[in-house]
């Protein structure tokens, strides 16, 4: 019954089935997701929408919070679609710290809650110390990729990519940091700071210095998911409605959000990292580069002889753009109830 009320609502939603936005030329793209899974539930959706593509291969996950459940609940969701072959990077010291919303107090905490009712995958509950060290994890896929075929979304904090370039000559790579991204890479996509200037989580809530020093000396393309277009489009809705209750990533917006759909910052950029801009962004500026200051505030530096950086706006309405990713939400949920080898509680 249940699949078949979620089969009958997709059809019903068949003008935005993912199969328009996706160009032959991006199947099988190569994506690997640093994320902070950690303090917002947009990560959780984002990670939906990566792990049930069927256009992308996505190579690993970095977490780039401390916190060990953060690492359990990617493994978690990760296993939920399927995808417990996905290799997941740890920053190190892990902690057990959880987020509570001391700002406004309406948001509740998801990640221990995903990652204590859906435990599995490559990081079972209590053995987020298993998780890889996330630069040698970066190092080993870069290695055995080909020149310029790996995208990098970048949907949390700096420390792994910072690590990452600074990181010298291994026995996977004779290259240093910054010579394996130069070959390696073909673009960063970053979620976070404002366009074209602006002060944003991502880039001072955990250490500036990092920001600048991934943003500022990055190697090659970078283009930027900025906060003003996230905000502008809320989702998960439909997935809080009409979903299934043993889907994990649904229980996360529930348990974050009780029951208002999310600003989209992260998932809008995996959409931009997996596709392009297809039908669905346009780059905002021609040239010029994003400089990133010590405080972590960001300012569009328009410099007519840099064209390697752009920051995205949305072409498609912001209705549009809500409807597509709740659409994409609830195709990816029905995906993973045909891959979840496990029982699963109704949450
Ligand atoms: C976190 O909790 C796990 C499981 O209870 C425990 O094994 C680990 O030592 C804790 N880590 C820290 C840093 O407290
Ligand atoms: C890498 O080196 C740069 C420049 O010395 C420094 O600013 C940055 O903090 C370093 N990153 C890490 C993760 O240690
Ligand atoms: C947000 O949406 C409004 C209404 O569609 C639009 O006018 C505005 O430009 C959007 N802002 C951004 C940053 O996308
Ligand atoms: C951060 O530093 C920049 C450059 O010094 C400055 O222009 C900006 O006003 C500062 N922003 C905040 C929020 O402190
Ligand atoms: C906090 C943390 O674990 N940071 C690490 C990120 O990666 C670099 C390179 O491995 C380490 O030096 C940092 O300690
Ligand atoms: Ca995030």
């Amino acid at each position: 019954m249940r699949l078949l009320a979620i089969l009958s609502q997709l059809i019903v939603g068949t003008s935005l089935l993912p199969g328009r936005y996706l160009p032959l030329s991006v199947r099988g793209k190569n994506l690997i997701i640093d994320t902070d899974l950690f303090s917002d539930v947009d990560d959780a959706g984002a990670l939906l929408l990566a792990a049930t593509s069927p256009t992308v291969n996505l190579l690993a996950v970095n977490v780039n919070h401390p916190s060990s459940y953060s690492v359990l609940a990617a493994s978690a969701i990760l296993r939920h679609y399927g995808r417990g072959d996905v290799p997941i990077g740890a920053r190190r010291p892990l902690n057990n710290v959880t987020f509570f919303d001391a700002w406004s107090y309406s948001l509740g905490e998801f990640a221990s809650k995903v990652a204590y009712h859906y435990p599995g995958g490559s990081l079972p509950w209590g053995r987020a110390e298993d998780a890889r060290d996330p630069i040698r994890l970066y190092r080993k896929c870069l290695s055995e990729a080909q020149d310029g075929s790996i995208t990098i979304a970048s949907i949390g904090f700096f420390e792994n990519l910072s690590g990452l370039l600074n990181s010298t000559a291994d026995d996977y790579s004779d290259l240093t940091g910054y010579e394996l991204v130069a070959a390696k890479v073909a673009e960063l996509v970053v979620m976070g700071g404002d366009y074209p200037s602006g002060y944003e989580f991502n880039f001072f809530g955990d250490n500036p210095q990092r920001t600048q020093h991934v943003v500022n000396t990055w190697p090659g393309r970078i283009t930027f998911s900025g906060y003003s277009m996230g905000l502008n489009v809320s989702s998960g809705g439909r997935l809080m409605s009409d979903g299934p209750s043993s889907d994990p990533v649904r229980s996360a917006y529930l348990w974050y959000t009780y029951n208002v759909p999310r600003f989209s910052w992260d998932p809008l950029t995996l959409l931009y990292a997996m596709h392009g801009l297809d039908d669905i962004f346009e780059y905002a500026n021609e040239y010029g580069y994003n400089q990133v200051h010590a405080n972590g505030s960001n300012t569009w530096i328009f410099d007519e002889g840099s064209s390697d950086q752009h920051w995205l706006k949305l072409v498609m309405s912001r209705e549009h753009a809500e409807e597509l990713l709740d659409t994409l939400y609830l195709e990816g949920a029905a995906y993973g109830l045909t891959q979840s080898k496990v029982e699963h509680p109704d949450l």
